[in-house]
């Protein structure tokens, strides 16, 4: 272990010396706003340790009000961080340093001190994909080499939160500290956040997230865009036992707002393996068929598989409505009483990719983010718009141009450049984001914050598959269900630094966010999914399978109300929809309502070419040997052995 004192175990609080360390330790230290007194001692000590290690300018403490807000975003604008974006009310546009604009997987660690509690025992020579173990010595030194004085001439904000509707049975409470005021202005639209989260945190423990820009002042390289960032240094740790994440060097997205990815989902499925429940890359969504039954299922996909689109999807058959719950990640547990699995959607804002998004693809989304949210790395037109690759036809017919008036229409784009539509490269950056307010959204579920969640009836895999895989396919049983989430598989996204087109693994789309050793993350579901728990049934989907020449042939968005209406019959028990395949149980030819779509090439769609999962299964195998290795759960190698043998007899 290393001597960093910010590493010294917590201990138990003991008023006494928290008091002592508090004024010893603030001693030099100024507080700009808020008053720290008032802070539980717990929380005092956290801070105090941690300002003392960093030496910010001052503490600020946040207190989540809207005269907190105006007054930061108003210094922002001052200083050129923010633009106010004139045609909207209250949305500003940010534009990052442009190292700095996706998450960084390769940075990315869990800190345990036995390796294997954080990665699986992959075979030599094999670079495991599921996260990244550092050792606790290790992360002494990086931590030493990064955090002494890395806030120095900035203000620290201590920014208290709660991810789950504020005092909830499956909320939990976390506490950021940060040199940015994004970050501030993010975490308030994307978390409960400010005073309220601390009243309610009593003998709670809450997550210590610890944020730096990783650029003290004064500052020895030029700062691009008013975007203070270290890219050489970047570092995003976890320490999961002790319930701490410590990022370093980018300001962007997940890598900063600590309550998403870093705290929802890779601490959150260690606090879930403890407690009994999980934390998922899952949006939620209610489901009211036109008999006015409503369900609700959750839904995993990787990065930039349309989840958001999804979660608010607009049916395209009449008198079906969807209402949206959470569109990126989910936090279940099976309720006692009943049997059934719960869910809670943690964040309170949506943080979804910009391009591609439009009032075509997703009008609700467009809805919610008319007012009070930011964009991140989009364009802007010279009227004060947003813009981006998927709004050329929208903005034609709004402004009523022809070809030409639109090829000429000023347009500065992400890298604050001119830019015309048509001249090369993007206008916004691929991975560029909107971060806004869910209850903004018009069809936001009016149990969104329920704090004991919303019952799950089905529980969907899916990913970008170009080749080989249905449009949808039911499991036999929750164990070959989990085997179908451990296998997923998906093109490649922005919102990593990957490029490309691959197919990548991504199981349970949990790959970028796994926060314990993947084999005993299977076996947590395994022994979850057992009586008396009532396990919802598991079905896995494709939305995006080709034709040779690369045409989809599903349409996808609104007509995926389709799909999901079988789904539900199926939940319902429904038995003569459905045939028996290798793979699992496929729609009958009819039972999926293809009324008013153009021709569906359903032979296509729907085809289990055996080569193709002839091939698939051994590829399947060796992947899982390779990354899980002896960590993988018999039952799910025996659930791969009758799907090999099924796809033998085929
Ligand atoms: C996200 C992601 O930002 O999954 O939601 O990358
Ligand atoms: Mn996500």
């Amino acid at each position: 272990m290393s001597t960093s004192r910010s590493l010294l175990p917590l201990g138990k609080d003991d008023f006494s010396v928290v008091t002592e360390v508090v004024t010893h330790k603030l001693n030099h230290i100024p507080i700009f706003k808020g008053d720290f007194s008032s802070l539980p001692p717990k929380v005092q000590r956290f801070v105090a340790e941690k300002a003392e290690l960093m030496n910010p300018a001052g503490i600020y403490i946040c207190d989540g009000s809207q005269k907190e807000a105006d007054d930061i975003i108003d210094k922002l604008v001052e200083r050129g961080v923010l633009t106010p974006l004139k045609a909207y009310e209250n949305n500003y546009l940010c534009r990052t340093d442009p190292r700095d604009v996706a998450r960084v997987e390769s940075k990315t660690f869990m800190v345990t001190k036995e390796k294997y509690d954080s990665v699986c025992r992959v075979p030599e020579g094999v670079k495991g994909i599921m996260g990244q173990w550092m050792s606790e010595e290790q992360f002494g030194v990086e931590l030493d080499a990064r955090f002494p004085g890395c806030m120095n001439g900035r203000p620290m904000y201590v920014i208290p939160f709660s991810m789950g509707p504020i005092g909830g049975p499956l909320s939990k409470i976390g506490i950021e500290l940060t040199d940015s005021s994004y970050v501030v202005l993010c975490m308030r639209t994307m978390t409960r956040m400010g005073t309220k989260v601390l009243d309610s945190l009593g003998d709670n423990d809450f997550v210590r997230c610890i944020h730096s820009v990783g650029l003290p002042r004064p500052v020895r390289q030029k700062v691009i865009n008013h975007w203070p960032c270290n890219p050489e240094k970047v570092l995003i740790a976890h320490r999961p036992k002790e319930r701490e994440i410590w990022s370093f060097g980018s300001g962007y997205g997940g890598n900063s707002l600590l309550g998403k990815k870093c705290f929802a989902l890779r601490i959150a499925c260690n606090i879930g393996r403890d407690e009994g429940w999980m934390a998922e890359h899952m949006l939620i969504m209610g489901i009211t068929n036109p008999e006015g039954k409503e369900r609700f299922v959750a839904a995993a996909f990787p990065s930039a598989c349309g989840k958001t689109n999804l979660a608010m999807l607009e049916p395209s058959v009449p008198g079906w409505k969807v209402r949206v719950v959470g569109d990126d990640i989910a936090w279940m547990k099976f309720n006692k009483n009943d049997g059934r699995l719960y869910a809670i959607n943690p964040e309170a804002g949506f943080f979804g990719v910009a391009p591609g998004t439009s009032h075509k693809t997703n009008p609700m989304a467009m809805e919610s983010f008319q007012k009070n949210s930011i964009f991140t790395n989009v364009a802007e037109t010279a009227d004060g718009e947003y813009f981006w690759e998927g709004l050329e036809k929208e903005l034609k017919e709004k402004r009523g141009y022809n070809d030409e008036e639109l090829k000429h229409l000023e347009i500065t784009n992400w890298l604050g450049e001119r830019w015309h539509i048509g001249d090369a490269g993007k206008s916004a950056h691929p991975n560029s984001r909107f971060t806004a307010p869910a209850g903004q959204c018009p069809i936001i579920h009016p149990k969104w914050e329920a704090p004991e969640g919303v019952p799950i009836d089905a529980i969907i895999f899916g990913g970008r598959r170009p080749e080989g895989v249905p449009l949808v396919y039911e499991s036999f049983s929750w164990e070959h269900g989990v085997l179908i989430g451990s296998l997923v598989k998906s093109e490649a996204t922005a919102a990593a630094e990957y490029t490309g087109k691959q197919v990548m693994h991504d199981p349970m789309a949990m790959r970028p966010f796994m926060g314990y050793n993947f084999g005993r993350y299977l076996q947590h579901w395994l022994d979850l999914g057992k009586a008396p728990h009532k396990a919802p049934k598991i079905f896995h989907v494709n939305w995006f399978r080709e034709t040779s020449d690369h045409k989809f042939l599903w349409p996808g968005f609104g007509d995926n109300i389709r799909v999901l209406d079988w789904i539900l019959k199926r939940v319902d028990g429904v038995e003569d929809i459905a045939e028996k395949t290798a793979i699992g149980f496929i729609p009958k030819r009819g039972s999926v309502d293809l009324s008013e779509l153009p021709r569906i090439n359903w032979n296509e769609l729907m085809s289990i070419p055996k080569h193709y999962w002839e091939e698939d299964v051994v590829e399947s195998r060796q992947f899982l040997q390779a990354q899980v290795g002896p960590d993988m759960p018999k039952v799910l190698y025996d659930q791969l052995d009758q799907l090999e043998k099924r796809v033998k007899e085929m």
